[in-house]
């Protein structure tokens, strides 16, 4: 294939219509793909033609069906996805299908999923796996489509040879500094992102750094962009926020960096650059406990930041070590403690359902949750564990139990993650934990889901308050629980009835 100005159409295959990405349509909220931006923008600027389209978009959704009839209408040359453990085997299903009616195109797969496991996508169906940050491959590739390159030249890709062998480039050395990045062309994206109705609703995500030190053993987030934290400069973060603020009217905006405010002063010299600039948006982002000073937490709060999560995951010592969570015990309360009196609001995120869970365990963390409910307001966010293909809890815990092999290959155990929370995973039970600790977890998710006290109204604070102490004890939630539970299933009779 030899084409000056080849066509690039990015697509997220549909999932709608397999019952899953649902949370899309129940919350009436999409944001465009910051992966398919950054390509896009680089593929536009060197002259090609550039189709983005995420079929799960609530605005503009696409069944399998309808997506494969654009595709034939638009005939790219280059059709690009992104695949994540969760939802590659609905990206190889679709591929099949389109396949057999759409062959004049090299089919590329890239994101965490291939990423890690690069050989996997090629036996379902793709020509060509990405791996890892790809602002650089995509040049190389689109020189390829030109007939100027060969992919034996392409780092950091795994392809066919002609003789139908699995080739492993070498890894692309990672670029230091992230200035290289351009600056996203969101004309490409569909206009419906930037109504009235999503952007009130919608937190758009941008990416200031790259790279995690840590190396939670359950996370593979280092798989695309490594364990070194690299950095956009500041000047350029706030050009792109002046950007989507002032000419596309984006509103709020989450910064989707797996370590935001590892750099302290770098984070205080970004909220400075938005007040002195004038972008007024609201915005939040991930951190971990005990990482945010004072004076960091007051910039913060003065340049519009409304939203922290921190990633505690758990408080039971042995989880917390056999996890990597190197964080101890007192500088987590003491999140709470710093957090609170600023006025931003903010959710933990607990997950539970490790292979070594006990009820002993799962309880350490309901008592943590009570008490940071009652004494702080705290909201959680609770999940389970979904083991990932080369993290070192995957490769630890496979052999003993062969369930969790290929996992995401398996019908049976998709489900959908309406609440992003994966409780519905619990019941896959992977690590055949105890009828006894899967009760607990439940439990542990209600508790999440618990009111904070001074939050209730009405005749719940009336009823709840005087007792508080004790419905944000562990027995207290537990009655809270039975007693929510047999209104339910009262209410379910008289509506049948
Ligand atoms: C924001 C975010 C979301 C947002 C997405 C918002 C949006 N509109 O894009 C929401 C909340 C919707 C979301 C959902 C999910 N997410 Co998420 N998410 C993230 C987060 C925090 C940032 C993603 C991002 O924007 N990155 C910035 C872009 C530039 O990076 P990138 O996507 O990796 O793209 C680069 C390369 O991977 C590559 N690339 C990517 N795609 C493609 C495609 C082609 C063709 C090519 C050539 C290259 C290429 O090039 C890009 C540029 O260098 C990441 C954490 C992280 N560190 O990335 C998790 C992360 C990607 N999510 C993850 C998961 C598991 C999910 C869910 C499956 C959760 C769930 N259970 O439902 C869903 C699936 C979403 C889907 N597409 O189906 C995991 C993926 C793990 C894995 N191995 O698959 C991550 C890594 C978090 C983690 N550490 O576990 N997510
Ligand atoms: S879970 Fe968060 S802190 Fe841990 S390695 Fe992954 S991105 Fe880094």
């Amino acid at each position: 294939m030899k084409k000056e100005n080849p066509h690039l159409l990015f697509i997220n295959y549909p999932l709608l219509d397999k019952g899953l990405a649902s949370h899309n349509l129940v919350y009436k909220s999409a944001s465009p793909n910051l992966a398919f931006g950054y390509l896009g923008t680089i593929a536009h600027s060197l002259g090609c033609k550039v189709t983005i389209i995420d079929a799960n978009f609530y605005l503009r959704p696409y069944t399998t069906d309808q997506l494969i009839d654009k595709i034939l209408e638009l005939k790219p040359d280059f059709i690009g996805c992104s695949v994540f453990m969760d939802n590659a085997l609905w990206g190889y299903e679709f591929l099949k299908i389109l396949k057999e009616q759409y062959k004049d195109c090299i089919y590329v797969a890239g994101g965490p999923h291939p990423s890690i496991l690069p050989e996997e996508p090629l036996s379902h169906g793709f020509d060509i796996s990405c791996r890892k940050e790809s602002e650089i491959t995509i040049e190389e590739l689109i020189g390829f489509l030109r007939g100027k390159v060969e992919l034996k030249d392409i780092k950091s890709i795994t392809y066919f040879d002609e003789n139908k062998k699995i080739i492993h480039n070498p890894d692309r050395e990672i670029e230091k500094n992230l200035d290289f990045v351009p600056m996203i062309n969101y004309d490409l994206f569909d206009t419906l992102y930037f109504s009235k109705e999503n952007i009130e609703r919608t937190k758009f995500p941008v990416f200031a750094s790259r790279g995690c030190p840590n190396k939670c053993t359950y996370c593979n987030s280092y798989g695309v962009f490594g364990t070194r934290f690299r950095t956009r400069s500041v000047e350029n973060i706030l050009e792109e926020l002046e950007l989507i603020h002032k000419k596309y009217g984006v509103k709020k905006i989450n910064f989707v960096d797996d370590y935001f405010v590892l750099n302290n002063r770098r984070a205080i010299e970004i909220c400075k650059g938005m007040i002195e600039r004038d972008i007024k948006l609201s915005w939040g982002c991930y951190s971990k406990a005990g990482a945010i000073s004072p004076e960091l937490f007051d910039m913060m709060k003065k340049s519009g930041c409304d939203h922290i999560a921190y990633g505690v995951e758990n408080v039971y010592p042995k989880t917390l070590k056999l996890i990597n969570k190197k964080t101890p015990l007192d500088k987590i309360n003491a999140t709470y403690e710093d957090t609170n009196p600023t006025g931003i609001d903010y959710k933990t995120n607990i997950m539970a359902g490790f292979p070594w869970e006990t009820v002993q365990s799962v309880r350490a963390n309901i008592d943590f949750i009570l008490e940071k409910k009652r004494k702080y307001e705290a909201n959680f966010n609770p999940v389970v564990l979904y083991p990932v293909p080369k993290t070192k809890l995957y490769e630890d815990w496979v052999d003993k139990f062969p369930i969790i092999k290929d996992h995401w290959l398996n019908k049976e155990f998709m489900i959908d993650n309406t609440d992003l929370s994966g409780e519905g995973r619990m019941k896959l039970n992977f690590f055949n934990l105890d009828e006894k600790v899967i009760k607990e977890i439940r439990l542990l998710f209600f508790c999440c889901r618990i009111p904070s006290v001074n939050r209730l109204t009405g005749i719940n604070y009336i009823v709840l308050y005087p007792f508080n102490k004790f419905f944000y004890s562990y027995q207290g939630a537990k009655l809270l629980r039975t007693i929510y539970y047999s209104f339910k299933k009262i209410t379910a009779l008289l509506q049948k009835q």
